[in-house]
């Protein structure tokens, strides 16, 4: 009963560590260095090298080292026979919602703009942007938190998901059919979906031309989502008004990328909402537990839909 940390490129002694608090008794490795690999039946993993799962013959779990797990079914060569698991807490969903509101205040309140002038040393006041009303692709454990810290700034909020949602001070919109409903009137469009085959690519140029011109964008959700050519287009013919981004398709950012010096995009390094060692080691010792124990396991994903 061994627990892997399968998280290429980081130092992960802090997470072994907080593990290890929360129970003394655990044989935690660190990949590379997994020694008998027949040991190790729980993985957590973020970007982990595609078809690597194979080389553990009695692997049980896969943990996600984060609530997405697009990173995960990356791997063209997954087991079949195990469970997949994400991180879902509420420190995740809180700093996003910070994020998404900072964002929001950024554009409406011209600070980014008001930065450029002081380093021109030019003094021009001009009125705030008014536009009030946000569309949130996606409703899930982090979007939801996200209409609630927009609802309470009195902010109109709705919102877009596979399934019905009932949330108080939301309109709620679901399937393909209701995209272009849920966008056409939105000043702010947050994108916090999951990464999968059906919501690749979505943020294209039909998407944009159904979006109310002057729209601005916010991208959390992950870099396939858009097409970034067609967000450089649509910001040039000003459907778009600019754009929040902090994913993308190759991260980091390369160098030579537009994004970096657009005067109309502002970007962060993947950094909207990170997670916390010390709750995702609770949560990832106890389904750890409830592995032991034959249990059912908290927060699985659905291999099926892919998130
Ligand atoms: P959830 O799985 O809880 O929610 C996903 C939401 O997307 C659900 O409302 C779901 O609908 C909706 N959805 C999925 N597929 C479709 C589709 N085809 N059409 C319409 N709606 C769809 O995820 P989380 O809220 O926990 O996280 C969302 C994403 O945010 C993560 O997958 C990750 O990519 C990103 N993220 C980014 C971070 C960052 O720092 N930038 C940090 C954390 C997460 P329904 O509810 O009906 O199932
Ligand atoms: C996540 C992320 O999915 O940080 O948790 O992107």
């Amino acid at each position: 009963m061994t627990i892997l940390i399968l998280i290429p490129g980081r130092d992960c002694r802090d997470l072994a560590a907080a593990l290890k608090k929360n129970d003394p008794t655990l044989d935690i490795r660190i990949w590379p260095n997994d020694g008998e690999q027949a040991d190790i039946d729980y993985i957590i993993s973020w970007n982990h090298p595609a078809g690597e799962l194979h080389n553990y013959p009695n692997l049980k779990v896969v943990a996600s080292f984060g609530a997405g797990v697009d990173h995960i079914f990356n791997d063209p060569a997954l087991p079949e026979n195990i469970t997949i698991t994400r991180l879902v807490d509420d420190c995740l969903a809180r700093q996003m919602s910070d994020y998404v509101l900072g964002a929001i205040l950024n554009h409406r309140l011209r600070l980014t703009e008001y930065r450029e002038y002081q380093g021109a040393g030019v003094w021009s006041p001009k009125e705030s942007r008014t536009g009030n009303h946000v569309c949130l692709l996606g409703l899930g454990n982090i979007g939801q938190e996200v209409t609630h810290s927009l609802t309470a700034q009195n902010f109109k909020v709705s919102g877009w998901s596979q399934n019905p949602k009932n949330i108080k001070g939301v309109t709620s919109f679901q399937g393909d059919d209701e995209l272009a409903k849920a966008i056409s009137d939105a000043d702010y469009i947050v994108c916090l979906l999951p990464l999968t085959p059906q919501t690749e690519n979505i943020l294209d140029k039909t998407f944009f031309a159904r979006a109310k011109k002057g729209a601005y964008l916010i991208n959390v959700g992950r870099g396939g989502h858009l097409n970034e050519d067609d967000l450089l287009d649509a910001i040039y013919n000003e459907q778009i008004s600019g754009a929040c981004l902090d994913v993308f398709r190759t991260e980091p950012l390369p160098d030579a990328h537009p994004f970096w010096r657009h005067p109309k995009i502002y970007i962060t390094p993947h950094s909207a909402s990170l997670t916390n060692i010390e709750q995702a080691a609770l949560q990832l010792i106890e389904n750890h537990r409830k592995m032991q124990n034959n249990q059912p396991l908290s927060n699985q994903v659905d291999r099926t839909q892919g998130y």
